[in-house]
């Protein structure tokens, strides 16, 4: 197999890039109707505002990296390729969802594209990455594992345990810790002893750095050396992204504790915005082409939410096939959950 993609990206790369950009922001916005509408249960996070730090490492993967991530994770399985309305018909739980409408928006999941997928529990899908990275090394394989977790997640002790463990075996795997300053609606500065968050895997002998999370060309850059150190050195590297997430913690956080004057601060920086003017200035896209690419973009977002809405419901008799080990009587309440 080939080495890590190149950190510069060509005209053509950066294009994509800048149409997967789009297609995550808008994507988010239409799962965000859909919610209000109440064809979404349970939870939505959203990640708008974090699409460059999203883009930017997955454009410095290849495509059988194994990726895994937080509930905030739409946009990793957009950047992967997996189908957007087979992502959609899981956030409305219908049977054609890409998880068979069993995950719902935090756990969808797609094997075809090494994507393994979001997860419910903080700082949880880390040490699934340090398998996936020692599974690779133990079979030989050159692929890398990335994981993309908070701020939040990173004062998990298991995190510590991670580095230490990646460190120790000269593991192949890159930690993305994806800093957008608050876990739910406590600000970093109220939650960590430290503001910078990638000396702690430094302390495990890990090269590890900080760049904009903003800004998409610097994230595949920065990722793209860490996969390098990964997948030729056989090290672990560590980037911090310094990002920010427009919304509240979920749909249903009323988003009050950040002052509107930071929130406006941040969007003046905002990642679609700088890398427009960047692909106009450099000639890489005219105004047209990317009106065009928009028009393009929001008919996928519509078709997408149709192909869900119109997705049958997962019939109750059905609901925990894949789910329990035991078979699934005729109680809807399941044998598996209920003791005698
Ligand atoms: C083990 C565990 N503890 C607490 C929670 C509740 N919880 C969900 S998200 C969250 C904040 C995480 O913040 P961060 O890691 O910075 O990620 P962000 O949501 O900002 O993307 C918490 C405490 C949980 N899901 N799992």
């Amino acid at each position: 197999m080939s080495t890590s993609p190149a950190p510069l990206a060509s005209p053509d790369e950066m294009r994509d890039m800048f149409r997967t950009m789009t297609l995550i922001r808008r994507f988010e916005e239409k799962a965000s109707e859909e919610y209000m509408a109440g064809r979404i249960g349970g939870f939505l996070h959203l990640a708008i505002g974090e699409e460059a730090a999203i883009v930017g490492t997955v454009s410095a993967l290849r495509p059988d990296d194994p990726l895994t991530s937080t509930y905030r994770e739409h946009g990793q399985a957009l950047a992967r390729g997996s189908d957007p309305r087979a992502i959609m018909a899981e956030l409305l739980g219908r049977a054609t969802g890409i998880c068979g409408g069993r995950g719902g928006s935090m756990h969808l999941m797609d094997l075809g594209r090494s994507f393994y997928g979001g997860y419910g529990i903080v700082g949880g899908a880390v040490p699934l990455a340090v398998g996936l990275a020692w599974a690779a090394k133990y079979r030989g394989g050159d692929q890398v594992a990335v994981t993309m977790f908070g701020e939040g997640a990173a004062n998990q002790g298991v995190v510590s345990e991670c580095f230490n463990m990646a460190g120790l075996w000269d593991l192949p795997i890159v930690f993305l810790i994806l800093n957008n300053q608050y876990g739910m609606g406590t600000p970093v500065e109220r939650a960590a002893a430290v503001d910078d968050f990638f000396p702690r895997a430094a302390a495990y002998d890990i090269e590890s750095w900080k760049v904009d999370g903003m800004d998409v060309l610097g994230v595949r850059a920065a990722v793209s050396e860490a996969a390098r150190l990964a997948r030729e050195d056989g090290r672990p590297a560590c980037v911090e992204l310094l990002a920010y997430r427009y919304k509240g913690h979920s749909m249903s956080d009323p988003d009050t504790v950040r002052s509107s004057e930071e929130k406006e601060r941040w969007q003046a920086r905002d990642p679609l915005v700088t890398f427009e003017r960047v692909l106009l200035g450099e000639g890489i896209m005219g105004a047209d082409d990317i009106a065009a690419m928009r028009t393009e973009v929001q008919q996928v977002v519509d078709d997408a939410a149709a192909y869900a809405e119109q997705g049958p419901e997962v019939p109750v008799a059905e609901l925990a096939r894949n789910v329990y080990a035991q078979p699934w009587n005729d109680d809807p309440r399941g044998s598996a959950l209920v003791r005698p």
